[in-house]
């Protein structure tokens, strides 16, 4: 294993809790607008997010869902128009300062910047969405905190897929053994280790609590800050509950001695 060279974080779940009070509510804000009666409740939410992508998400949705809908012609336009405008609500929603950044993400952030850390970000979401949140939950410029951004259409295969990681390790230059990723999902765990990458910490969230994280060298419940520290559902946790850097570099060991 080498020396640690950079963090990689997943947005939606992991930097914050967007899926069910951003995402869903702009696809809802979406339908609304364009005439339809589709309602993606709570509950059917977390079923949807089995497909990971919005666009893939809304044709999950009618083949699996809505099978009732009567489908225009052009079903690739009409979805991709729709999520054009949920991107749109999306965005307008993070202005308004809807989602906060979740426990201890700035603050390792700040940290990792400090030492020299590198930072990266792989996601599935759209970029604009990425710029969006970051922009309304830290100070101004701190895009550039992020000196590689894999985001949306830019691969061909969403998560699970590996190959989001493997084109973020690219664009950064480093090997999968000089990073550690950041991720909420089951999916984005799998397309971590997919790339290659041994050391995953998993911060769950309602939506994905439950999921199978077996190959994650940690599970928590968030990253912890002094004097709140995050439980721990599974593998080496940070003794006082605060992942910091002096932890993650600690995070060494083959992947079996971890998994309790
Ligand atoms: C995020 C997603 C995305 C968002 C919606 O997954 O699944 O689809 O829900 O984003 P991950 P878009 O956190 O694993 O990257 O509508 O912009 O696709
Ligand atoms: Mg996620």
């Amino acid at each position: 294993m080498t020396g640690l060279q950079g963090l990689i974080f997943d947005v939606d779940g992991t930097l914050a809790d967007t899926e069910r009070d951003g995402h869903r509510v702009a696809f809802n804000r979406a339908f609304a607008e364009a005439g339809l009666d589709w309602d993606w409740t709570v509950e059917l939410y977390a079923q949807l997010l089995s497909v990971t992508g919005g666009k893939e998400r809304i044709l999950y949705y009618l083949e699996n869902y809505n099978t009732g809908f009567e489908r225009p012609v052009d079903l690739t336009g009409f979805i991709a128009g729709l999520h054009r405008d949920k991107t749109g609500h999306y965005m307008a929603l993070m202005a308004e300062g809807a989602i906060p950044l979740r426990p201890g993400v700035r603050r390792l952030l700040e940290e990792a910047r400090t030492a020299g850390v590198r930072l990266a970000i792989a996601t599935t979401t759209t970029p604009e969405n990425v710029e969006a949140l970051i922009e309304s939950a830290l100070p101004k410029g701190a895009m550039d905190w992020f000196e590689v951004v894999g985001a949306g259409d830019i691969v061909p295969h969403k998560k699970p897929a590996a190959d989001i990681y493997i084109w973020v390790l690219e664009k950064m230059g480093l090997q999968a053994s000089q990073v550690i990723v950041f991720e909420d999902s089951a999916h984005g765990l799998t397309a971590a280790r997919g790339a290659g990458i041994e050391r995953v910490v998993v911060t769950v969230n309602d939506y994905t609590r439950a999921q199978d994280f077996s190959g994650a060298l940690v599970v928590l419940e968030n990253l912890g800050e002094p004097g709140m520290p995050a439980g721990s559902l599974f593998g080496r946790a940070p003794s006082d509950g605060v992942v910091d850097l002096a932890f993650l570099r600690g995070l060494t060991g083959p992947l079996e001695a971890t998994a309790l």
